[in-house]
């Protein structure tokens, strides 16, 4: 699915903005105008938007309305409806007509409504759904009383923020148009070789292909869809030296008159894993960064670029490199300005909570039963659409160099093997570029219970020491992380060990002179005390913090305000002590 763009031979109207907003209590009928209802934003979640907490915290259904109006030219073209993400499943009805639906929180989706489009106005109606269950991705615990009503258990540690969480527009095109663009390449040296993938749909005569730089000058052209081009003397993408290609994609009919016109940025890097090394055109990559998330005050996990952008910078200035999309695929416009800046991340699909007893408010990150994850949870379909949609939308982001197909899966329980194996393999098979796959392991799956380590091309670890174990003791912290680090390498020999989160909840403004947990001096402590044992290790090719800043969560005993206070900065982006310490680290590292 392309991204929405205005072009020579299509237009693009954003319907953003105030939309009426109700939670669902009884019948709705989708052709007849929604009564009761609140005014809301679009996008963003709607959780924080009003006073009303029954409302922030109802289960179930909501609805969304807006009227738009077309030009009657407009219906002469193909015109298309598309969601940049509604979280977590909707329904989509114009003009009282179902035209969609779609189950998945976090990409895209569109629908050709050129049939129910009507001249002068038009109503939009999304039926939007928060709940979530054993068989979808994210998973959760949910039931259904007699009085009709949801309780929910969420399997993961995050507020679940939902509505029309990205931006929603209306595209035309001709009858013939340009699909889907894939642009592979290979490299020799400074020669690539560009070898797309092209599909339009409708009739046409001839196609013009032609490679821009970003000066604009054409450095390669191509007479067909199928054709390969030469670039003689490649920019490379590098980390932090973005540089970025276009793939212009220009489609005729036999007159020559232009029917579909594209372009499709992309960079050109290799991606390889060797010898506990983590390549990216040729050359030893460490990882340095955060685990994010969408999270910000009134948006919820609505799309935000200022914040996004901002984001961005301090981490630049801080020395950092990397992100992972922790825990699910941030929305286009942010990956797209990763492209820009050279951000390398490592891109996760939803598939977060795949571990029945998981549950992180009540007793904490250590206080396991054990489950039958693989016997009672039934994601494997909702999982492989998921990665299809992530892969499918993010294949050409220079920026991603890796798929985590899942975060803390019960990688230690028995059928896990099997289920990750189907996943992986099936994410290969997607993926035009074949890069490195990895899933993100949680504590509690060490070296001597993980069942799916031997599948991934990286070892992706969160690791809570000194704080969910050898809490307050940073000494022993240190001895057992470098033992459980001792027995990875043993185990899986040649394959770089990544941290995608460590961290300690640290209460911004608490300082303490017997450097006690929550404070800001505890939190210098455990980084300090982590690094070190990093440091001594040559395999490990990679520090992603837990978490970049802090964020919203389910209320809970260790979730002080309903907040996960891991960030190095605080929600609203203020340091903590240890920033200054690591922004010298990482600024004057050389690994
Ligand atoms: C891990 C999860 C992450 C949590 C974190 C924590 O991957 O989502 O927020 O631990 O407990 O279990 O802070």
């Amino acid at each position: 699915m392309l991204y929405p763009e205005q072009t020579a031979t299509r237009t693009l109207e954003d319907l953003s903005g105030m939309w009426k907003f109700k939670a669902e209590t009884g019948k709705v009928d989708p052709e007849k105008p929604l009564t009761d209802t609140v005014w809301m934003a679009v996008p963003a979640s709607f959780n924080d938007q009003t006073m009303n907490t029954q409302l922030r915290n109802h289960l179930g259904y909501f609805w969304y309305e807006t009227i738009f109006n077309v030009p009657a030219d407009q219906l002469k073209k193909r015109n298309v409806l598309r969601f940049g993400s509604v979280t977590q499943s909707c329904q989509v009805y114009l003009n009282g007509q179902e035209v969609a639906h779609h189950v998945g929180g976090f990409t895209p989706f569109e629908a050709d409504v050129s049939h129910h489009l009507r001249a002068g106005k038009n109503d939009l109606k999304v039926r939007v759904s928060n709940l979530l269950d054993n068989d979808t991705i994210p998973t959760a615990d949910l039931k259904k009383d007699e009085q009709g009503h949801y309780h929910m258990q969420t399997r993961f540690d995050f507020y679940n923020y939902a509505g029309i969480h990205r931006r929603v527009r209306l595209y035309t095109t001709n009858r013939t148009y340009i699909d889907h663009i894939a642009v592979n390449y290979d490299v020799e040296g400074a020669k690539t070789t560009v070898r797309p993938e092209i599909n339009v749909r409708g009739n046409y005569d001839h196609a013009q292909l032609r490679i821009l730089d970003e000066e604009g000058k054409v450095v390669a052209t191509g007479d067909s869809l199928q054709a390969d081009m030469n670039i003689a003397d490649t920019h490379r993408w590098q980390p932090l030296h973005a540089y970025l290609y276009e793939l212009e994609v220009n489609v005729y009919n036999q007159e020559s008159d232009l029917l579909d016109s594209y372009t499709q940025e992309f960079g050109v890097r290799t991606i390889a894993v060797k010898n506990d090394r983590f390549l990216i055109n040729g050359k030893p990559f460490y990882f340095k960064g955060f685990g994010r998330h969408e999270d910000s005050l009134a948006h919820g996990k609505g799309e935000n670029m200022p914040l996004v952008n901002m984001d961005y910078q301090i981490m630049k200035w801080m020395g950092a490199n990397s992100f992972r999309t922790s825990h699910y695929p941030y929305c286009e416009e942010a990956m797209r300005q990763a492209d820009r800046e050279g951000l390398v991340v490592i891109d996760e699909c939803p598939a977060v909570g795949i571990f029945e007893t998981f549950n992180v408010t009540l007793g904490g990150n250590g206080d396991f039963k054990h489950g039958n994850t693989w016997d009672h949870l039934n994601t494997m379909a909702n999982h492989k659409r998921a990665i299809k949609e992530m892969v499918e939308r993010d294949h050409d982001h220079p920026s991603v160099v890796m798929w985590s197909v899942a975060n803390e899966p019960a990688s230690h329980e028995n059928g896990a093997h099997e289920y990750f194996k189907e996943i992986i393999d099936y994410t290969r098979q997607q993926d035009p570029q074949k890069r490195p796959i990895t899933m993100v392991n949680i504590m509690m799956a060490n070296a001597d219970k993980d069942l799916v380590g031997d599948l991934l091309d990286v070892i992706c670890l969160n690791r809570y020491y000194g704080w969910y174990v050898d809490f307050n003791n940073l000494q022993q912290a240190q001895s057992d992380l470098k033992a459980e680090l001792e027995k990875w390498h043993q185990k899986l020999p040649g394959k770089p060990i990544v941290f995608t989160e460590f961290g300690a909840d640290t209460k911004a403004g608490l300082h303490s002179i017997l450097r006690m947990p929550y404070s800001e001096e505890y939190q210098l402590d455990y980084y300090k005390a982590n690094f070190a044992v990093f440091d001594q290790c040559d395999y490990v090719q990679g520090e992603q913090l837990w978490n970049f800043a802090d964020f919203a969560t389910d209320a809970g005993m260790i979730r002080i305000g309903g907040e996960n206070l891991k960030g190095v900065f605080t929600r609203d982006r203020q340091p903590k002590e240890v920033v200054e310490f690591l922004r010298h680290r990482w600024l004057k590292m050389d690994k």
